[in-house]
């Protein structure tokens, strides 16, 4: 599609594509549909709900709506979504445990609409969570919107790191440096990657056009991971809490668009004041 458009993904000498207006409406949609997705999910997270019903009515609210899930068999994935309960901190698979009362856990689903990648990810607390676990989800929303305050043309992708890195030591809490966001659009994984810790200084230079994720995973202990024998499920080293919040974003000439905000306001509707809950 960008290669017949009237104003083409333009490709800089970092090889990072600058969309024009049609990426961005292709964002558009399918970011719309992608925090709907999460949207639905939000009454069906509660006690004995198996992660791999929510799975389902991931890959079914894609079939309904045209859009294919972007894990299902990528790279081998086996699912339509990522659910990573409690010290899991991100790439859980869904699968028939239930959910218990005091758990968190993240959703992270990716919708292909028109061949256009939303990608997004939110904490869900099931039942009454302990508050040491809102207070991580807190500060990892919080990661998040200063992450992508940090972002404007002209200044460094380090600086959505340096923002989040910031927040989260001055919180006692640990930023994971295993995983980081990336640019995305008709791909699910491009460049640049987009480090959560760091100097303002690191990084490429941001431009009007440059879509990517900002997606912190933010540990209440060591920021140290390891993967699991499934070869996906990446947990705390130390067994800690683990939290994400991931939204899909468009540099502008002021700022950013940001593609994947909650039509119901569920983003984070424990923070109902805050800028996109
Ligand atoms: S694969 N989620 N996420 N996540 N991958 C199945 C579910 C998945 C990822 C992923 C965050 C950052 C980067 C990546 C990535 C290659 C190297 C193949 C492009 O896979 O960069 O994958
Ligand atoms: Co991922």
């Amino acid at each position: 599609m960008n290669q017949q458009g009237a104003e083409p993904a333009r490709r800089t000498p970092g090889a990072i594509k600058l969309h024009g207006p049609e990426g961005f409406e292709g964002m558009r949609k399918a970011g719309r549909l992608t925090a709907q997705c999460l949207d639905m999910l939000a009454p069906m997270v509660r006690p004995g709900v198996t992660t791999e019903a929510i799975d389902k009515a991931v890959f079914e609210f894609a079939m309904d709506h045209k859009a294919l899930p972007a894990t299902l068999n990528y790279h081998g994935y086996p699912k339509s979504c990522c659910t990573s309960i409690n010290h899991v901190v991100c790439h859980g698979i869904p699968a028939d445990k239930p959910l218990k009362d005091g758990d968190i856990v993240n959703i992270d689903v990716t919708l292909i609409v028109d061949g256009w990648h939303g990608d997004s990810s939110r904490m869900y607390g099931v039942g009454e969570v302990p508050r040491r676990a809102m207070r991580l989800m807190e500060i990892t929303y919080e990661c998040l919107a200063k992450g992508i305050a940090a972002v404007k043309p002209g200044a460094r992708t380090g600086a959505i790191g340096a923002a989040i890195q910031k927040h989260a030591e001055a919180e006692r809490c640990s930023v994971v440096r295993d995983f980081c966001g990336h640019g995305l659009g008709q791909l699910f994984h491009d460049e640049p990657n987009i480090l959560h810790f760091g100097s303002a200084n690191d990084g490429v230079e941001m431009r009007p056009g440059m879509i990517f994720t900002i997606e912190p995973m933010i540990n209440l202990g060591r920021p140290h991971v390891k993967i699991l024998g499934d070869g996906w499920t990446a947990v705390t080293r130390d067994r800690s809490l683990s939290a994400q919040f991931e939204h899909s974003i468009g540099v502008t000439e002021d700022g950013c668009e940001i593609f994947t905000l909650s039509p119901a306001g569920l983003f984070f509707p424990d923070k109902p004041d805050h800028p996109f809950a």
